[in-house]
């Protein structure tokens, strides 16, 4: 069954010209197996229908489907390399394991390549080890990291991140957190208390590329709850085709400013819309 509908796909797809209303059926099936929630898929469906009955455009379906999908991904991205502010304060947010804390030591590496200082706040003082591996990427990227004992309270030490960066003329505080369940009242509780204590300039949502459509319910936890500027996905090496970045962008209206591909520090780029369409419909060979 599943084989029969896959081959009629790939007939579809390679198909030139479409029938719109067959595409509007079609495309929202293919999209929802790479992650992208129903409601985005079948915007998404109804945008290349329209487009296709539209008669100024006459292309095939590859270039109406890349044009829909890049209208949907025309957010702007907050730049945070030029700001006015100093210390210039960024908050990372995310359920456990999604990457934050590999994540902020990418970050703060890319930050130092462009000639910025940068400390990092041991925020995450909940996880056994956490402050630990925060010190060792801090350690190896040669930034201060601010921290105090295990169980103490995060936002104290993001405080202290802020007073070290305003005295030492820093340009940057990035602000490490724990990572639990996203239908984890305390950690909600805690993120809203470091927040209102560091009054982040940016606060960026880890998602992980992995955790497929629950990533878009982690993001609607975020968002309803404590509140996110953009996100940065990580773990697209692995064959996650990333999906739920479309949603994010739909259903929430929020940007991707990094994509994460990797365990390494290096590992880590602007996020590109034509890299990302390439790896969301790879078969479909769109270019
Ligand atoms: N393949 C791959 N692995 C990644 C990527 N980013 C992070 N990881 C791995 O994911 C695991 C969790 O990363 P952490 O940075 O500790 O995640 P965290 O969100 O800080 O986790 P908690 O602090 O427990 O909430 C580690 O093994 C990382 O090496 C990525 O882009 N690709
Ligand atoms: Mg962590």
């Amino acid at each position: 069954m599943f084989e029969k509908f896959k081959k009629k796909l790939v007939e579809i797809f390679s198909r030139k010209k479409i029938d719109p209303d067959e595409a509007a059926e079609e495309i929202p099936l293919k999209l929802i197996e790479a992650d992208v929630s129903v409601e985005t898929a079948e915007y998404l469906g109804n945008l290349v229908r329209n487009k296709l009955k539209d008669r100024d455009f006459s292309g095939e379906l590859n270039d109406v489907l890349y044009a829909s999908i890049k209208e949907i991904l025309a957010i702007p991205k907050p730049d945070i390399l030029n700001v006015n502010k100093k210390p210039f304060v960024i908050m990372f947010l995310g359920i456990n394991g999604t990457g934050k804390t590999t994540t902020i030591g990418k970050v703060a590496k890319y930050l130092k390549s462009k000639g910025k200082s940068v400390v990092l706040s041991a925020s995450d003082t909940f996880r056994a080890g956490a402050i630990e591996q925060l010190s060792m990427i801090g350690k190896e990227i040669g930034v201060e990291v601010i921290k105090h004992e295990k169980g103490s309270d995060p936002s104290s030490v993001a405080f202290d991140a802020i007073q070290h960066a305003k005295a030492r003329n820093i340009d940057y505080v990035l602000v490490d957190t724990a990572g639990r369940m996203n239908t984890n009242k305390n950690l909600m509780d805690e993120m809203k208390k470091i927040k209102r204590v560091s009054n982040p300039d940016i606060t960026l949502l880890v998602l992980d590329a992995v955790a497929g459509q629950d990533s878009i319910n982690q993001a609607r936890t975020f968002h309803e709850n404590v509140g996110f500027d953009a996100v940065i996905v990580t773990k697209l090496d692995t064959d996650a085709r990333g999906g739920s970045i479309l949603s994010i962008y739909h259903d929430l209206r929020k940007p991707v400013l990094f994509a994460c591909v990797g365990q390494g520090l290096d590992d880590i780029m602007q996020f590109d819309a034509d890299w990302y369409i390439e790896k969301l419909m790879p078969e479909n060979s769109i270019a």
